[in-house]
């Protein structure tokens, strides 16, 4: 018997790359636990990352590649399966445009390396056409952000006097980051936490407002305003480093605390009590903002009132504050500068030039309407890695339609999803113990380089993939490497870093000494190189120039034959989006949808806890047990749905037509809804 043997690795169950050790005998893992070195995790895994090995070896992975016949599914040779792919794939470009093609990468396989070859392929290939998760995801707080620091920045938990969350709850989502608020904590730090539901982390807070969905504007304004009147604002920034205090000054006048109140449901006295917090600890004050910002029609303006803020703070780059991370010097994958492809119109480039702009981000609900409508021209094919989105994208009814209307649709992934089964070829995706890449903890601005410590035969990592496609396509010389490991040791070049020095370093390492307050020696990334309070970019694009705040729908025009409000997303630990509910280990831990609801809005409908209801929006209807809540844990008048339940996907009920208008990210978290018992609610028709 050989014997065991132990690799580091970063764990990718999750985006937060834990440092793993893995164990292998005769070449297959038999244990994984957190590897103590690394300065994110100090040895701490989560539960989905031991689960590790039952993803890897679930008894439904797929190993071969599935081409859809009229008689079903067949397996067929990779090799087979390629040049049919690159073979419908020409002939498509051909007769409808090499545009008719685009690329869809999701949640699974991450960002940056990953990301970045999915772009360069299909820019390879003469389509601008990417998509990605991210037309929903995090470019809606980077925009937020970027408008007004000129970059997202991390949080400094380490030296936080107040950690600010909202509509953030790192328990379920970010465990690692959870770590490092319990540490700031112990310390003295304190914690408020900003969520219409009683989080697991508000549970922790000093002070936990539950304000209404997407009125965190109207908030931030208010704590702008009590600021403003303590003179409890930091000068030299605001006079020094930025553009549009006047602006700033003059329309956070009308938000009182009373105006904030109604606005939002806070207390006048908690928005004092928050406000006096922010001025004693700044500038040492995180402020960090989560999914429950921006999935909202008035997203990106909330966020960006957040961002000024922290500005106003002098949180910005400081100690304790929101610190810009500087970036590890790399090659660049994407082609955007060699073949910009803008000509040949981005699907939604025009519809949101800020995600397009900014982000180079197609949009994918934009997409969906091209696929179906031909306009402005065909989408006839796409290739999709490591998503899922007949789950995880609004208006599934529709996405399905859509995606099953394609000429050629290709998935990768490791399971027959509900995305693969619309698709013409499934290929087997490899997991990431069988793929390589570099990882940036922007944190504490440390490389580490993930390894490859698995191979299946017929089962090809995203480089290999890409690579073997563009080779039959006549793009081959824009995937030279003959590998993962080629590509990265081209990648690490810039920073003189070898890959055999990095893979000695499973700790990762350091690239670059922490940094504050770089905004006295460098401009920030913003047009004019200061803190933006107010942006002529977006103002010379239609938008307000100063993020001024709009009342969500429901509340300006609320309908009233949907009274409820629901939000949708609140993550579970175990799960992930529409992953993991295959992990035996994890049933127990319940893999049943609920939705949560007010104990008095129960009563009033006359329902149980578990009882069955019927859960309607303008767009469709699911059926999902009730969960009735304690009276502190939501609240009265809203509702909340996790996403990926099988059983019940919510996104049967998110639309697709309600924007946000800077960003294109879709409303899923304040939508009206109806809700009745399942038994009484049989509607006619
Ligand atoms: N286990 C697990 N971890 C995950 C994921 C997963 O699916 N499972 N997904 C990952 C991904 S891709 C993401 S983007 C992150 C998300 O990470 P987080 O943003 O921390 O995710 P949530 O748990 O949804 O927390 C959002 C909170 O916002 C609240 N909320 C909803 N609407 C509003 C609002 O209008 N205002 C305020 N202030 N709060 C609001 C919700 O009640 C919820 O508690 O999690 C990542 N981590
Ligand atoms: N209603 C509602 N909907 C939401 C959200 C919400 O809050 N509310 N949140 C949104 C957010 S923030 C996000 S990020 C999206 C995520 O949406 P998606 O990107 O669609 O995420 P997943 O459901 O995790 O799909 C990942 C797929 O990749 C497969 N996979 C796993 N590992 C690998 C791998 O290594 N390689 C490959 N090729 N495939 C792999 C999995 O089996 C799974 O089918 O969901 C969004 N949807
Ligand atoms: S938090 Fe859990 S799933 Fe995420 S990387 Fe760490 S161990 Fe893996
Ligand atoms: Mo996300």
């Amino acid at each position: 018997m050989s014997p065991r043997q132990v690799f580091q690795t970063l764990c990718r169950m999750c985006d937060d790359h834990c440092a793993l050790n893995v164990y292998l005998e005769e070449g297959r893992v038999v244990d994984i636990d957190g590897y103590q070195g690394h300065p994110w995790n100090r040895g701490r895994l989560c539960s989905k990352g031991r689960a590790a090995v039952d993803l890897v070896y679930h008894p439904d992975r797929l190993w071969k590649p599935l081409k859809r016949t009229a008689s079903g599914w067949q397996e067929i040779p990779l090799e087979q399966a390629l040049d049919e792919i690159a073979e419908r794939l020409r002939a498509i470009q051909q007769r409808y445009g090499e545009r008719a093609v685009g690329v869809w990468k999701g949640e699974a396989v991450g960002f940056a390396q990953q990301e970045d070859l999915a772009r360069r392929f299909i820019h390879a290939i003469g389509s601008p056409n990417y998509f990605s998760n991210d037309s929903l995801c995090f470019n809606g707080r980077w925009i937020g952000y970027s408008t007004v620091h000129g970059a997202w920045s991390v949080p400094d938990y380490e030296h936080a006097r107040l950690v600010v969350l909202w509509g953030a709850n790192p328990p379920h989502a970010h465990p690692n980051m959870t770590q490092m608020i319990m540490r700031a904590r112990r310390r003295g730090a304190r914690l408020v936490v900003l969520d219409p539901r009683l989080s697991a982390v508000a549970r922790q807070a000093d002070v936990h407002a539950p304000l209404a969905p997407g009125t965190d504007g109207a908030l931030a304004w208010g704590l702008i305003q009590a600021l403003l009147e303590r003179g409890a604002y930091d000068r030299e920034l605001v006079e020094g480093y930025s553009v549009g205090f006047p602006q700033l000054r003059a329309y956070a006048a009308a938000f009182t605390p009373q105006r904030v109140e109604r606005e939002t449901g806070v207390p006048a006295a908690t928005l004092s009590r928050i406000a006096a917090a922010m001025a004693e600890a700044s500038p040492a004050v995180v402020n960090y903002v989560g999914n429950g910002l921006e999935h909202h029609e008035n997203g990106i303006n909330n966020i960006r009132a957040v961002a000024c803020l922290d500005a106003l703070l002098g949180a910005l780059d400081r100690k304790g504050g929101n610190r810009l991370a500087e970036g590890f010097p790399s090659n660049r994958l994407t082609l955007y500068r060699e073949r910009p492809l803008t000509a040949l119109s981005p699907i939604g480039a025009e519809r949101f030039p800020v995600l397009y702009g900014m982000r180079r981000e197609c949009h994918t609900m934009t997409a969906m309407d091209t696929i179906l409508s031909g306009r402005p021209y065909p989408l006839k094919a796409m290739l999709l890695t490591a998503a899922n989105p007949a789950m995880t994208n609004p208006n599934t009814e529709k996405v399905t339609r859509a995606l099953g209307a394609l000429e050629l649709f290709v998935v990768r992934d490791l399971f027959l999803t509900e995305t693969a089964r619309l698709a013409h070829y499934v290929l087997p995706a490899a997991s990431f113990l069988e793929r390589s890449e570099l990882h940036v903890h922007a944190m504490f601005q440390v490389v580490t380089l993930s390894r490859k410590l698995l191979s299946f035969p017929g089962v090809q990592d995203e480089y290999r993939f890409w690579h073997d496609l563009a080779h039959r396509l006549g793009a081959g010389a824009y995937f030279p490497w003959k590998d993962e490991e080629e590509l990265t040791r081209w990648l690490l070049e810039p920073s003189g870093l070898s890959l055999e020095r990095l893979a000695e370093h499973p700790e990762g390492w350091p690239y670059q000494p922490i940094r504050y307050e770089k905004w006295r020696e460098q401009p920030l990334a913003t047009p004019t190189g200061k803190v933006e309070f107010a942006s002529r970019y977006l103002k010379d694009l239609g938008y307000p120039e100063i993020p001024e705040y709009r009342p969500p729908a429901y509340r300006s025009a609320p309908d009233p034959e949907y009274p409820f409000v629901l939000v949708t997303g609140a993550r579970k630990l175990l799960f992930y989006h529409s992953r993991y509910q295959n992990i035996e280990r994890f049933a127990r831990a319940g893999r049943n949808p609920e939705m949560e609801m007010h104990p008095d809005d129960a009563a009033r409908l006359g329902l149980a806890d578990g009882e069955p209801v019927r859960v309607s929006s303008r767009v469709g209807t699911i059926q999902l047990p009730v969960t009735v809540t304690a009276s502190n844990e939501i609240l009265p008048g809203t509702v909340q749905i996790t996403h990926g339940y099988r059983q019940a996907n919510v996104n049967l009920l998110t639309p697709d037509d309600v924007f946000d208008p800077i960003s294109g990210f879709p409303l899923l978290k304040a939508l009206q809804v109806k809700v009745a018992r399942a038994d009484s609610a049989a509607a006619p028709g």
